[in-house]
């Protein structure tokens, strides 16, 4: 119990995020890492960042570009991932259904059969954001009885719900033996 040497978990997870362009990745990873709020490009191929959090965790984020285009390489960084990260416009309900679907084609693929995952209903500070549970219902998230998975509401912009989030994450990484005891 509570004998486990810390530094046997010590290994950096690997944290995969992605999402559709424009979800609000790259700001997220940015307002992780303390930084202020930056102004973001579309991200052309993928930003790789370590980010050390609290709880003695230690991740590699990869932020991979979201863009139609750029999709088809997502796959390519799946293998070695510990848990996913799924970041949603919460006021893009337009392409809600194609965000949802994009959700599906990634954890269907078999790199990701065990792989938990955290989905992140960004934007919610602005007034048109849909509610969490309406997200939930859309994206068909009841469907994964039989994997690890967590849906959190946050503001990449304002840092609300990341606390949160870094939590969701802790726990997840805790049930792949990833993550340091406190
Ligand atoms: N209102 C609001 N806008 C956000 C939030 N996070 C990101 N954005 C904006 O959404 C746009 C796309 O963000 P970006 O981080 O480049 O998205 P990415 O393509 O997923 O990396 C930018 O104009 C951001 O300022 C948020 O939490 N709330
Ligand atoms: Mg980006």
């Amino acid at each position: 119990m509570g004998s486990v040497n810390s530094r046997d978990h010590k290994a950096e997870a690997q944290v995969v995020m992605i999402g559709l362009d424009s979800a609000g990745k790259t700001t997220l990873l940015y307002k992780l890492k303390g930084h202020q709020t930056v102004e973001t490009l579309p991200t052309v191929g993928f930003n790789v960042e370590p980010l050390e959090a609290p709880g003695h965790m230690s991740l590699t984020l990869w932020d991979v570009g979201g863009q139609t285009q750029l999709r088809a390489s997502w796959k390519d960084h799946l293998e070695g991932t510990d848990v996913l990260v799924y970041v949603l416009d919460s006021t893009d309900e337009a392409r809600l259904p194609e965000a949802a679907a994009e959700l599906m084609e990634v954890l269907d693929d078999p790199h990701m059969a065990s792989v938990p995952f955290l989905v992140l209903a960004n934007k919610q500070e602005a007034p048109t954001a849909l509610p969490l549970l309406e997200i939930r219902e859309r994206l068909g998230l009841e469907r994964f009885q039989d994997r690890s998975w967590e849906l959190r509401a946050c503001s990449a912009l304002t840092g609300a719900g990341l606390p949160e989030a870094l939590q969701s994450l802790r726990s997840l990484l805790k049930s792949r033996g990833r993550c340091a005891s406190t």
